[in-house]
Order: C-alpha cells, then sequence, then structure tokens
C-alpha cells in the first residue's frame, strides 16, 4: 500500500486550526488568499485532487467530475447543498457531505434576532441616530411591531425552523403556526407548540413570517409579488433560507409600496449583489449571509467538513452523508 496521502483542494479560507488538522491528513491545495474561484479556477485546483472542502458559493458538478477524475468526496461547509448537483455526485460515484445539526442553534438565533431587528426596527433607528438626526423624543419614534404575543409564521419547518419556533412559543408566547412540505409528527408539534396550516393560511395570518426552507428549482420564488400581497399590510418577512426563494424585486416593491411593513433578509439572489431596490428601502434589515455566524458554529461546522474528509479517506463512514454511496476510498 502507497504511504502518500490523499490530495485535496480547500476552495475558500478557512480557520487555521482547521487547515492544520486537514494538512495533517492530507497533501492540501487551497485559497488562503479568500478570493471566490471562478468554475476554472475550482477545476485547476481540484484536477487531480482526491477530495475538496467547499463552501456554499461553490458549484460542484458533471463538469467539474469530467475534468477532475480522481474525486471521490466533496465535503461542503454548508447545510444547504444546492451548490451540488447530487444527480451528477451519484452518476460519478463521488460522496457528497454536508453540515447539519452544528450549525441549527446558532441560525435559529440568527433568525430570531432578525426578526426582532425588523420588527422593532433596530437598524433603520441606529442609521437615524448616526446620521446626527437625533434631536427630540418622538411618541412614535420608529414605532414597531409586538414580537410577544404575536402570530409568527415558520415556512420550512426542518431543525432550524424548529428552533425558531421553539423560541417564540415558549420564549415569547407567540402563536406558531408553518407550512412545510410535510406535517410535522405530533410529538414534534407539541415540543414546538406548533401548528400546521395550509400556505395560503400561513400567509394570511402571520404576523411575523419567516423563511427556513431549502432551495430547490421548484422553490424559486416562493415568495413573490403574488404572495407579498396576501400578506398583512402590518406583517413582516424574514429570509434566512436561501436567495431565490424570494423574488427580491418583488420585495422591494412591496416594501416601498407597504404591501408589508418590514423585511429582514441575510441571503441574496445573485449574491453578494444585492438588488438595488433593496438598498434604497428604508423598512429592511439587510445583512450578509452571516445567520451560522457565530465563532463556534463556524468552528463546529469547519471540523464537521475536515472530519468528514478525514474519516472517509481512513475507510470509516462519514458523519454526515447527503448521498449514499458505498464507500470507494483508497480504490
Ligand atoms: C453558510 C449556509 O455560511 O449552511 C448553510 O447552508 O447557508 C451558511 O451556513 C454558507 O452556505 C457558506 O458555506
Amino acid at each position: 500500500m502507497s504511504m502518500k496521502k490523499p490530495k485535496i483542494g480547500i476552495a475558500r479560507g478557512v480557520f487555521p486550526e482547521v487547515l492544520a488538522k486537514l494538512e495533517a491528513h492530507f497533501d492540501v491545495v487551497s485559497n488562503q488568499s479568500d478570493s471566490v474561484l471562478t468554475k476554472a479556477q475550482i477545476i485547476a485546483m481540484l484536477k487531480d485532487c482526491d477530495g475538496a472542502f467547499t463552501t456554499g458559493g461553490d458549484r460542484i458538478d458533471a463538469e467539474v467530475f469530467v475534468a477532475c477524475p480522481r474525486l471521490k468526496i466533496v465535503a461542503n461547509m454548508a447545510v444547504g447543498y444546492n451548490n451540488f448537483d447530487i444527480p451528477a455526485f451519484n452518476a460519478a460515484h463521488v460522496q457528497a457531505t454536508n453540515t447539519p445539526d452544528v450549525l441549527t442553534e446558532t441560525t435559529a438565533d440568527f433568525g430570531f434576532a432578525l426578526m426582532m431587528a425588523t420588527a422593532r426596527r433596530i437598524t433603520e433607528s441606529e442609521h437615524f441616530l448616526r446620521a446626527g438626526k437625533w434631536n427630540k423624543w418622538g411618541f412614535d419614534m420608529f414605532a414597531g411591531s409586538d414580537i410577544h404575543g404575536a402570530t409568527l409564521g415558520i415556512l420550512g419547518m426542518g431543525r432550524i425552523g424548529q428552533g425558531i419556533a421553539r423560541r417564540g412559543s415558549h420564549g415569547f408566547g407567540m402563536k406558531v403556526i408553518y407550512h412545510n412540505r410535510s406535517k410535522l409528527d405530533s410529538a414534534t408539534e407539541e415540543s414546538c407548540r406548533a401548528s400546521y396550516v395550509t400556505k395560503e393560511k400561513l400567509l394570511k395570518t402571520a404576523d411575523h413570517l419567516v423563511l427556513v426552507l431549502p432551495y430547490s428549482p421548484e422553490n424559486h420564488h416562493t415568495i413573490g409579488a403574488a404572495e407579498l400581497a396576501q400578506m398583512k399590510p402590518t406583517a413582516t418577512l424574514v429570509n434566512i433560507a436561501r436567495g431565490g426563494i424570494v423574488d427580491d424585486a418583488a420585495l422591494a416593491l412591496a416594501l416601498k409600496n407597504k404591501t408589508i411593513s418590514a423585511a429582514g433578509i441575510d441571503v441574496f439572489e445573485g449574491e453578494p449583489s444585492v438588488h438595488p431596490d433593496l438598498l434604497t428601502v428604508p423598512n429592511v434589515v439587510l445583512t450578509p449571509h452571516i445567520a451560522s455566524s457565530s465563532v463556534p458554529t463556524r468552528m463546529a461546522m469547519a471540523n464537521l467538513a475536515a472530519d468528514n474528509l478525514i474519516d472517509f479517506f481512513a475507510g470509516r463512514e462519514v458523519r454526515t452523508p447527503i448521498n449514499n454511496l458505498p464507500q470507494r476510498a483508497g480504490t
């Protein structure tokens, strides 16, 4: 048996501790300049690699597998994997892994924080203060909407959606309703104190609507002009799911026209570009895709992606597979 270490490519910057751990196991090529690699640059990097460490922005598909025939595993440092063409992974017999669970609570915290910042107009009022415009108290100054006692609607009731539901019902006395591809079992509904409703009822009833569903082409523009028009004019919308689930142009118009009162958006169509109209409406809180970004959680995500690579090449089962393939390490 050859003692040669497997070779892996790391597409983006990563914690030095995690890089050192990977270097102990692998021959590593990495992009620690953290520039965003084009598809051609990713292919050039992975050409003779056995494995890869990617983040949500790196598209991995059949084109990559044809050009990089040694690839056996790609570990995504993200729970979402819409950057992976899974049928192409299966056809090329490449293992795909993601980083579920380790980011659930941190991302739910952020979803809740973004909802609160949106409802209570926190960033809008801070901009006002920083601009030196605060010269007197006002009876309705930045008056927003309440969280406690309000109806929280959740679209996409997976692990993160459930975390947001628990925060709302247990912590803030919110009435929680949700819509999901499938209704949860009653024990889970009970633990979240959440009730299943149709999408239409969700849109019409929620005071605060939070989107936490995975992106797929079928979910493209799940929230567009027609859906926004069904919401209450006092309602807020939060998107921590994926860009493309909301029609950003329609949202900007709805915010401008006060079809809904406010929005909090962490993910964008075509990010890191942001629709210019979203940048000019005041009633939206905008953050740069940071819902999972606490130091411990980003570290846990990076370590889990690294451990998937290490376990795979050691011939062990990967910890968090996306697809189920016969293990091919060492073949
Ligand atoms: C990542 C995310 O930060 O996990 C996900 O699906 O969206 C974020 O936690 C992003 O995808 C970068 O990998």
